[in-house]
């Protein structure tokens, strides 16, 4: 899983990635050209509780890759800015799951915004509308060539081919009416005919506010405010300042601490913001214990014990014969496996099963 950190030049991407990813990225050039990459462990105290139980050799989090991207270039006529980025650095936002939308809320004399004032709403916007314009030149392109392909092919990809077309008009009349494709509640029919565009609206997404380190107290009004005017599907908006996030990152756990209580904080918002993202892309995680490793693992909600089990290897997933399933919390309060399965909450689970956030497996198959 893949989350693109999109804003626009000098909002605090590099720094909130660096932060995310404890790296060191070079910040603070107005339109840096770089692409960053780095893969970013979810925080989950059960784990830790789990590895006191079955003292494993090690232990394992779920992650995920965060791409930090340039901001594309503005628009102009007849010409769509976001397409205007590199191809790398193009393929890597369409091909991510879900954006992290970086807007600049700070104030800083050192670095005036471009736009002479800060605006966090209107920059939001700006942004947006560059992706959605992206989308519209993409849409009608596409409209364009089914048109001349329509009396071709066989009847079964003449039928496809009309499938697609309802769905790209109805998202073209969307895009033209500044609606972002992630609003039109598109069913699963209607998502995957145009899965392969993958398409910048649609995707789900977390915006950020980069808030200055002296207007933390503010920023809850600021959430709210932004909020109410981004009434969208598919969208949460947090605030964090990038700037404290990177320096308690550098810092000893017990400096952080005295740190955080000068500024009167109780948490650092990055935890927060992963396991925000998490949710964005509509992840939650099976656990896996045992002596040598206790683990979490990544799955889309909904998935099935099978899929479950071809998240740690397909041979599980083909020779699968039952799943063990113990939720965490009763595993915790029982102390063990064997305890759990005396007590009768061990269940053992088929195929269909629903994997449900905090299931603790053991997948049994056959080889
Ligand atoms: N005061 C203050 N400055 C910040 C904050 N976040 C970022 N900056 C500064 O703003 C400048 C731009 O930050 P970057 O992280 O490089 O922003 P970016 O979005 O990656 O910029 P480009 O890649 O050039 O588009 C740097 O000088 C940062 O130090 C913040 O929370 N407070
Ligand atoms: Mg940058």
């Amino acid at each position: 899983m893949q989350i693109a950190i999109v804003g626009l030049a000098g909002s605090g991407k590099t720094t909130v990635f660096n932060t995310l990813t404890r790296g060191h990225a070079e910040t603070g050039g107005y339109g840096g050209v770089t692409l960053n990459v780095g893969v970013v462990k979810v925080p989950d105290e059960r784990l830790d509780r789990l590895a006191a139980i079955f003292k494993p050799k090690k232990i394992v989090q779920a992650d995920v890759t965060y791409v930090d991207l340039p901001a594309p270039p503005a628009s102009t006529e007849g010409r769509i800015g976001t397409e205007e980025l590199p191809a790398d650095h193009l393929a890597r936002l369409r091909d991510s799951d879900a954006l992290l939308h970086v807007v600049r809320a700070f104030e800083d004399p050192n670095h005036p915004h471009p736009a002479g004032s800060v605006d966090p709403g209107r920059d939001l916007e700006q942004l947006d509308l560059e992706f959605l314009l992206a989308d519209l030149a993409m849409t009608e392109r596409r409209l364009e060539r089914l048109k001349g392909s329509g009396k071709h092919g066989t009847p079964a990809e003449r039928e496809a081919a009309e499938r697609e077309e309802v769905v790209l008009r109805r998202i073209h009349t969307g895009l033209e009416a500044g609606t972002p494709i992630r609003d039109l509640g598109l069913d699963l029919d209607e998502a995957k005919a145009i899965r392969g565009f993958r398409f910048l609206s649609e995707k789900p997404v977390l915006v950020l506010l980069n808030v200055g380190e002296g207007e933390l107290a503010a920023s809850p009004a600021l959430v709210d405010a932004i909020t109410a005017a981004y009434p969208h599907q598919h969208a949460m908006v947090e605030a964090l300042s990038a700037r404290i996030e990177m320096e308690l990152g550098e810092l000893e756990p017990d400096e952080a601490t005295v740190f955080m209580d000068e500024l009167g904080i109780t948490e650092s918002g990055l935890d927060r913001v992963i396991a925000l993202s998490y949710r964005l892309l509509g992840l939650v995680s099976f656990l896996t214990a045992g002596p040598d490793e206790v683990r979490a693992w990544p799955i889309v909600d909904g998935s099935t014990a099978v899929d479950a089990a071809g998240a740690i290897h397909t041979d599980l997933a083909k020779g699968f014969i039952r799943a063990e399933t113990v939720a965490y919390e009763d595993l915790l309060t029982l102390g063990s496996m064997a305890e759990a399965r005396k007590a009768g909450r061990l269940r053992s689970e088929g195929k269909t099963y629903r994997v449900k956030d905090g299931d603790v497996l053991e997948i049994l198959f056959s080889r």
